[in-house]
């Protein structure tokens, strides 16, 4: 029999591409607000939102406007030389945030990087730290990248198993432990703690309420910098703008990627004040792309997008009635089920032999796309845009997919 256009097209990747993923089988060919085809023709709910990039929904009007208007006149003039939409961008994020200064770069793990480098220099040249002994505090189950400084990090032998030599400076500690933290910053050499607010390649997992406050409170009793990886989290995901600003957290660096962009283009930000940004001179940090003058304009309609639509209030709002919704579900296959915001998850225990995987691709079948992560979890993360009536609908797909089993 002959091959679908979806089967040939994965046949295709398979053959061609490196084998350093294991998508679910649809062939996406096109996407609108909260909806993607694939090259049948058959339309998807996109609950993925591709990892929380497409808070603001698929080819956003105004963002993509930004785009063509700007890709028209200027994409990338490179760092040697100032272009006429950065200064706009840069002033225009920091007040949003309230900081004194970015920095720009590309995709995530970038950002942590330079997270990384900033707390480090801030550490030899502020807090007196003798060189090269610096240290950083990560939490277990923590996902912040893949390049190999961030995976020296990691605590997931997927991620970093026979990538070494790793590089050095992490202490790890379990996640949602305030004692762990309290112990680890006895040691002097400790310059940063980083954190994700809510772990999400770990199955969107909440830490206990005042996690975040105490974390935050026992680092400034130490001269620790705390640093907030909310390149996920971030952007009204969780039903505020950052996921810190559920605990009154201002992170002394702040990291933000994907919806920064609202699925463009790769651009991430660094925010932080003086004292710990002015530690990078000239010639000491940068990136080719960092800063272009398109991934200026395509930030600022993003940031822009999601004030506008209030989305961070929709995404607590449709949040509430999301986990209910999942809660109300009554299945043996439902171990448990947890969310902040629109940022959801069930965690799957098999049944008959089927497992997360095999209720994604009945998912899929039914018209609703997700991912499971770590075997067992699924998470439900639609773009934020969604309306009620949309979130009802997926909610009865979801309730009809899982009593199908
Ligand atoms: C992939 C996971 C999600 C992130 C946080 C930094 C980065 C990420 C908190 C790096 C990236 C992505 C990467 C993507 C899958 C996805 C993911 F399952 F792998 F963990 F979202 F949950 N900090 N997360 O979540 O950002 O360099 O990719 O721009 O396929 O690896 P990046």
């Amino acid at each position: 029999m002959d091959k679908t256009n979806s089967e040939l097209a994965m046949d295709r990747e398979n053959l061609y591409g490196a084998h350093n993923y294991h998508p679910v089988p649809v062939v996406i060919e096109r996407g609108s607000g909260v909806f993607v085809w694939d090259v049948e023709g058959k339309r998807y709910f996109d609950f993925l939102s591709a990892y929380s990039a497409l808070n603001q929904g698929h080819n956003h009007p105004e963002i993509i406007r930004a785009f063509i208007e700007q890709a028209k006149k200027l994409t990338l003039t490179s760092r040697a030389f100032y272009n006429d939409c950065l200064g706009e961008y840069e002033e225009y994020i920091t007040r949003y945030f309230g900081y004194d200064k970015v920095l720009p770069m590309n995709t995530g793990a970038e950002g942590v990087e330079t997270a990384i480098k900033l707390c480090r220099r801030w550490a030899y040249e502020k807090k007196g730290i003798r060189d090269n002994e610096a240290k950083i505090i990560v939490c277990e189950g923590n996902f912040h990248g893949r390049t190999i400084t961030v995976i020296s990090a990691s605590s997931d032998p997927d991620s970093y198993g026979r990538f070494g030599p790793f590089t050095p400076g992490f202490v790890k500690i379990p996640y949602d432990d305030i004692n762990a933290l309290k112990k680890a910053l006895e040691d002097s050499t400790v310059a940063g703690f980083l954190v994700e607010p809510i772990q999400g390649e770990a199955g969107v997992v909440i830490p206990s309420d005042g996690y975040l406050r105490s974390a935050y409170e026992l680092c400034k009793e130490k001269n620790v910098l705390f640093i907030a990886d909310e390149i996920q989290t971030g952007l009204a995901r969780t039903g505020k703008m950052l996921a810190c600003d559920h605990e009154d957290v201002r992170p002394d660096i702040l990291i933000l990627g994907k919806a920064l962009s609202g699925g463009m283009l790769p651009v991430s930000a660094i925010l932080a004040d003086d004292e710990i940004m002015l530690g990078i001179k000239p010639g000491q940090h940068g990136s080719t792309y960092g800063g272009n003058p398109l991934a200026a304009k395509v930030a600022i309609a993003a940031l822009n997008v999601l004030k506008e639509e209030r989305l961070a209030e929709n995404a607590e709002r449709l949040g509430k009635i999301l986990l209910s919704g999942l809660k109300s579900i009554r299945h043996e296959m439902i171990r448990t089920v947890r969310g902040k915001g629109l940022f959801c998850a069930m965690v799957i225990k098999s049944y008959h032999g089927k497992d997360a995987w095999d209720v994604c691709l009945a998912l899929k079948e039914n018209g609703l796309l997700a991912k499971p992560t770590h075997g067992d979890i699924i998470r439900f993360a639609p773009p934020l845009i969604i309306t009620e009536e949309q979130l009802m609908e997926c909610i009865s797909i979801i309730k009809k997919t899982i009593e199908g089993f």
